[in-house]
């Protein structure tokens, strides 16, 4: 398969942008027209962003599926689709063909039919990265069901609030999953999930650790079993449903400035275009080449980089069940080394903790297959880009930093590997399709004169093919989060930089929501979550620097439980129990890194915290606080400054 829209020069690049903003029917019409549609689309684009409505290949029917497998069946049924690498390293691996990996989602579409699951259903996946993960997200777009990926650490509260907002009525995860040293059960943290839970018809669970699970008689069975069923009857295919581009392909859960996840909506037509087009063009991706993105397949970088983007290309996307760091820090390059991996795309936090192990692990690994390199999910520190640079690709791989989100299904700026010029630290220049815009606070467009570097809001004026389409359940929540804060644009929530040769600098968060080793968590989230505690009178989470996670989560309590004495020797007990319920509410990744318990917070007169003084003490930054005159009680700010962490 070639992929006649691969841009092949810095030129080309130029041209396609031009075109892409002058006639974005066409631009895109054009792309799309490589792919299989069951019917061609009525009109490439219709949109508004003020309801928002956003249409693409309106009119156009089409099954994923079809692009992602049945069209590479001709030329490709013998080429490794998924290569699975075990967490284990003595544990076999497993290589699925395109025809095997068609065949596994055939049967396992059948068995999600057998069930009771109908087109448009929410279908709630929680599972270790194994092959099935991928099997279960597939056989859900076969049959046009809405699946809802929710990443393995998340716990039972924040599946329970998923399920509820989803009202999803079945769930597939496993008995339990791997991760290094560690063995999570993931079906026991379902049935918690499910107390009380009065939609969900069936839990179909794969067998991977062999924790011992129970289940439910008439709500649970065991996915070997229907899959058993299924294969004893020689039944291998099963025809696509024939889906609207418009009709929505999942929901995936990402935090906000809220308390609560918005479970943010991807449509079948646009982000199959989309992810298709940024995985070819962004990594340069050539035919037989194999591709190891190391997210997980609970993010967006795990559905758009494992899954659809790189199956919709014929490609050979690499999942790994494990960590970076066991059995040791040599794991990636292990792997690299025994697939030849081509692409790696992986996250800063990734590589700063690896960098911290030194060179000992990269020693006697072969690299030279690598050709791309990639980083998502944060800003990357120069330290970790010449690292990554220098002794992972031997300066001879192109890094490419792909700045986008959840909400905008693929990436959005990022330089295209070899082909557009690199910087490091910044994603550089934006995609073809892509209006980027840097505006103030008041709204207006920051417009550059001469050669100075601009700074503001980073904004986008038009829609490109896979721009989220709603927010489940609650439309109005999508427009005020995205589209109401600066008419007719979206609003991306990051501060940027834009220099004289148009390259954009990401430079984090402008909202509260913190970015900790890659993972977006919202701080009144977390809030929440410690307010849960009994002695919790009240709390405000800030983020500070952290040298590996990017972002740091520093909590300040107003404790006063019955272990109120214990806060005042050393508060540990105190601590742990409170990361006990974060852990209990969120899952492990939301923990905060230090608590200060304090007696008071500062607050203006009208009662609002002053985070902009918290987050600057919990950065250090203890001397230049700013005007402090409106706080209701001044006071409060030195005893912080004194007890600080
Ligand atoms: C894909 C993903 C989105 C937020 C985003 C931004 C940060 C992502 C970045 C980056 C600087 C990059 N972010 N990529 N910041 N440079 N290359 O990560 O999606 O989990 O929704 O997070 O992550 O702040 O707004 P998501």
């Amino acid at each position: 398969m070639s992929y006649p829209y691969q841009i092949k020069s810095f030129e080309a690049y130029k041209e396609a942008y031009q075109k892409s903003i002058q006639d974005p029917e066409s631009f895109w019409g054009e792309i799309a027209s490589h792919f299989t549609w069951r019917k061609k689309w009525d009109k490439v684009l219709e949109w508004n962003f003020t309801e928002p409505r956003v249409e693409w290949f309106k009119g156009g029917k089409l099954n994923i599926t079809e692009n992602c497998l049945d069209r590479h069946l001709e030329t490709k049924s013998n080429h490794p689709a998924i290569i699975w690498e075990p967490n284990a390293p003595d544990e076999n691996n497993r290589v699925l063909t395109y025809r095997k990996l068609h065949e596994k989602v055939c049967q396992f579409a059948h068995v999600l039919k057998n069930n009771g699951v109908k087109k448009g259903d929410r279908v709630c996946i929680y599972m270790g990265m194994i092959p099935e993960l991928a099997i279960a997200v597939l056989a859900c777009a076969r049959i046009g069901a809405i699946h809802s990926v929710v990443f393995g650490g998340f716990s039972a509260q924040s599946i329970a609030d998923r399920l509820e907002d989803a009202q999803a009525t079945f769930i597939v995860t496993c008995d339990g999953a791997y991760r290094g040293a560690k063995d999570i059960p993931l079906k026991s943290v379902i049935d918690d999930a499910l107390i009380g839970n009065k939609t969900i018809k069936r839990v179909i669970v794969a067998t991977r650790t062999r924790t011992p699970v129970s289940m439910i008689k008439g709500r649970d069975v065991w996915w070997e079993d229907e899959m058993k069923q299924v294969e004893e009857k020689g039944v291998t295919f099963i025809e696509a449903e024939e889906m609207d581009a418009e009709d929505p392909l999942f929901i995936l859960y990402t935090s906000g400035s809220t308390g609560k996840p918005k479970g943010v909506v991807h449509s079948v037509g646009g982000y199959m275009v989309y992810t298709n087009y940024t995985f070819v063009n962004v990594f340069q991706y050539q035919t037989g080449q194999v591709h190891f993105c190391t997210a997980d397949i609970g993010w967006i970088t795990g559905h758009s980089y494992i899954v659809y983007g790189p199956l919709s290309a014929g490609a050979t996307s690499l999942l790994f069940e494990g960590v970076p760091t066991w059995p040791d820090a040599g794991r990636f390059w292990d792997i690299v080394d025994k697939y030849c991996v081509n692409i790696l795309y992986t996250a800063p936090t990734a590589i700063r903790s690896l960098m911290g192990f030194g060179l000992g692990p990269l020693q006697g690994k072969n690299l030279s297959s690598l050709k791309v390199l990639g980083t998502v999910g944060e800003p990357i520190n120069e330290e970790a880009w010449h690292w990554y640079d220098e002794h992972v690709g031997k300066r001879k791989c192109p890094i490419v930093d792909t700045w986008w989100q959840t909400e905008t299904g693929g990436c959005l700026i990022s330089n295209l590997a070899g082909i557009t010029p690199a910087k490091p630290g910044w994603a550089t220049l934006p995609m073809p399709g892509l209006e980027m815009v840097l505006v103030d606070e008041n709204g207006k467009e920051v417009i550059q004169q001469g050669d100075e570097t601009i700074s503001g809001n980073l904004c986008i004026k038009s829609p490109w093919p896979s721009i989220l389409r709603t927010t489940y359940g609650d439309h109005e929540r999508c427009r005020t989060n995205y589209f109401a804060t600066y008419e007719n644009m979206y609003f991306t929530g990051d501060g940027a930089l834009k220099d004289k040769d148009g390259f954009f600098r990401i430079t984090g968060r402008v909202d509260d929501v913190l970015n900790v080793s890659g993972h977006r968590i919202g701080t009144a989230e977390v809030e929440n979550a410690i307010n849960m505690h009994a002695g919790v009178v009240e709390s405000a989470v800030v983020g500070y620097p952290h040298d590996i996670k990017g972002q740091g989560i520093y909590a300040y309590i107003i404790y006063q439980g019955s272990h109120a004495q214990d806060t005042h020797g050393t508060g540990d007990l105190v601590r742990r129990d409170i990361l006990q319920t974060v852990t209990r509410i969120i899952g492990a990744i939301a923990k905060p890194d230090k608590i200060q318990f304090v007696s008071g917070l500062p607050k203006t007169r009208s009662g609002k915290i002053m985070r902009r003084i918290l987050r600057k003490i919990a950065e250090g930054e203890t001397e230049n606080l700013g005007d402090t005159s409106t706080l209701l009680d001044p006071g409060v700010v030195d005893e912080i400054k004194k007890g600080r962490l």
